[in-house]
């Protein structure tokens, strides 16, 4: 532990500072099933040529589960195929025998399954079934840890991999460019060691990162349910924000204002037509989590929380004011009775979507003092909460980094949010998927990354806002669900 401090605080940015900072401010801180009837056979001679269907799908959403989930998830195939989205199931024993040859582990073998099902079948959501086994530490479905070293944690998840399938080039992505099967290698301020990742998703990319069946049981009904009740609610045009003064002034001149508030503003302007509910820790409308669960209770379509959390809780400052409001734990989680009102939630702050967290991550030191000793992580919490919470989240799996850790004082978790409620306020992309993919393009379009310029630290920031933003849910979601 000692050495993670010397290399935390022998950094020269302020940035390092910051995050470990806020962070601390926490709790005290087969061939199977559904083979393709159309004939067409996944070809194991895999060729480098992007090649897509031009519209013309066979398939649109493909699922890949763990042989155990296949039958609790059938009826989300029936829906998904009845209302207008061809899908089709495959599970994992299917994808490493058809891609035996292919893939020097089990998450580059899903990836290359993922890329021949692109130009098989015109492929175009990819939601992926399956997280950590219980509490044990192996996984239903594997996750790809990338190499990002910032001091603070070594590496962490990244699904974006499963959805930056091709390169600049059109060639496979591997996220591996000195092919030394370490992935994403790049120590903060340093040359990175795998560089020109594309980054650019190429697929939309979704997880329910189940950790038992009753879990897939309980997502497939909260799917069905909101496709098919949601549309035309009033509660579905109400909108929730919650927030507070993130960075404090005192801490540094440049911080004036509340940011918190400031992003949650920028959000409702994108968002025509939802009526806004605020809570505020300016005006004491956020006073702690009896406020979240009251107005989470009564329903709505969209809820964003901005301020600043670990994997068990989120909340934020009063204005100028040390002092930390909880605005939700995941112990409390329990008390969200929603029913079928379920929001899209996006949820900004460090580590709330850390989904490879444990109870036996308490037999250490260190993972128990960043709250990793939990049976689930905030994001999949508030996702799969039987009864209410939410339908789909969005949050990060690692630090979350904003503007006041960048150079250019621009971008940042904050900016890619409020992006997102631009792709679907203001741009119409209603299928969740797409909204996410988008948001994360125009993200990359406004702060390319410049693999060259690596002692600013500023791209390695901005590849980290993309790689550690997971959507938990059904990619091919219907936002606000379907007319009929
Ligand atoms: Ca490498
Ligand atoms: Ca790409
Ligand atoms: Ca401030």
């Amino acid at each position: 532990m000692k050495k993670l401090y010397e290399k935390l605080f022998s950094k020269k940015s302020i940035a390092i500072l910051i995050v470990f900072s806020t962070f601390i401010l926490g709790p005290t801180v087969s061939a199977h099933i559904t083979k393709p009837t159309s004939g067409i056979q996944i070809d194991p001679m895999l060729s480098d040529k992007h090649v897509l269907n031009n519209g013309n799908s066979v398939y649109k959403l493909l699922i890949i589960t763990p042989e155990k989930f296949v039958k609790a998830l059938q009826p989300l195939v029936t829906h998904k195929n009845t209302i207008g989205m061809p899908t089709i199931l495959i599970t994992l024993t299917d994808v490493y025998d058809q891609m035996y040859w292919y893939g020097r582990d089990k998450a580059e073998k899903i990836k290359y399954f993922i890329k021949k099902a692109i130009e098989e079948w015109g492929i175009e959501y990819v939601l992926l079934v399956g997280g950590k086994k219980g509490q044990l530490p192996s996984w239903h479905l594997p996750v790809r840890y990338v190499q990002m070293d910032v001091g603070w944690e070594p590496h962490y998840i990244s699904d974006l991999y499963y959805a930056d399938i091709y390169d600049l080039e059109g060639k496979f992505s591997s996220w591996d460019s000195d092919g030394d099967g370490l992935y994403g290698e790049w120590i903060y301020e340093e040359e990175p060691e795998d560089k020109d990742i594309d980054l650019y998703p190429d697929v939309a990319v979704g997880r329910l990162p189940c950790r038992n069946e009753l879990e897939v049981k309980i997502m497939v009904n909260k799917i069905l349910d909101y496709e098919t009740t949601t549309y035309g609610k009033v509660w579905f045009k109400d909108m929730i924000v919650i927030a507070g003064d993130t960075y404090l002034e005192s801490h540094n001149p440049n911080w004036t204002g509340y940011e918190g508030e400031y992003y949650a503003e920028l959000a409702l302007e994108n968002m025509t037509g939802f009526n806004p509910t605020r809570l505020y820790t300016s005006d004491g409308t956020l006073g702690g989590q009896a406020d979240v669960i009251r107005e989470l209770r009564k329903g709505c379509g969209f809820v964003y929380f901005v301020g600043h959390g670990n994997p068990r809780l989120w909340g934020n400052h009063p204005p100028n004011d040390e002092k930390f409001v909880r605005g939700l734990n995941v112990r409390k989680m329990h008390k969200l009775r929603n029913n079928h009102m379920y929001p899209v939630c996006i949820v900004s702050g460090c580590h709330n979507s850390q989904f490879d967290v444990s109870i036996l991550k308490y037999f250490n030191k260190l993972s128990r003092y960043r709250r990793e000793s939990s049976y689930e992580c905030w994001g999949w919490r508030m996702t799969r909460k039987i009864g209410g919470g939410s339908i789909a989240t969005i949050g990060c799996t690692a630090l979350g980094f904003t503007k006041e850790d960048k150079n250019s004082f621009k971008g940042g978790i904050n900016e890619i949010e409020v992006e997102f409620f631009k792709q679907y306020g203001k741009n119409n992309i209603q299928v969740i998927g797409d909204t996410w993919a988008t948001t994360v393009s125009a993200y990359l379009d406004t702060y390319p990354i410049n693999w060259n310029m690596f002692e600013n630290g500023d791209s390695w920031i901005d590849t980290q806002v993309v790689q550690t933003w997971v959507l938990f849910g059904d990619p091919s979601l219907q936002i606000g669900g379907y007319t009929h």
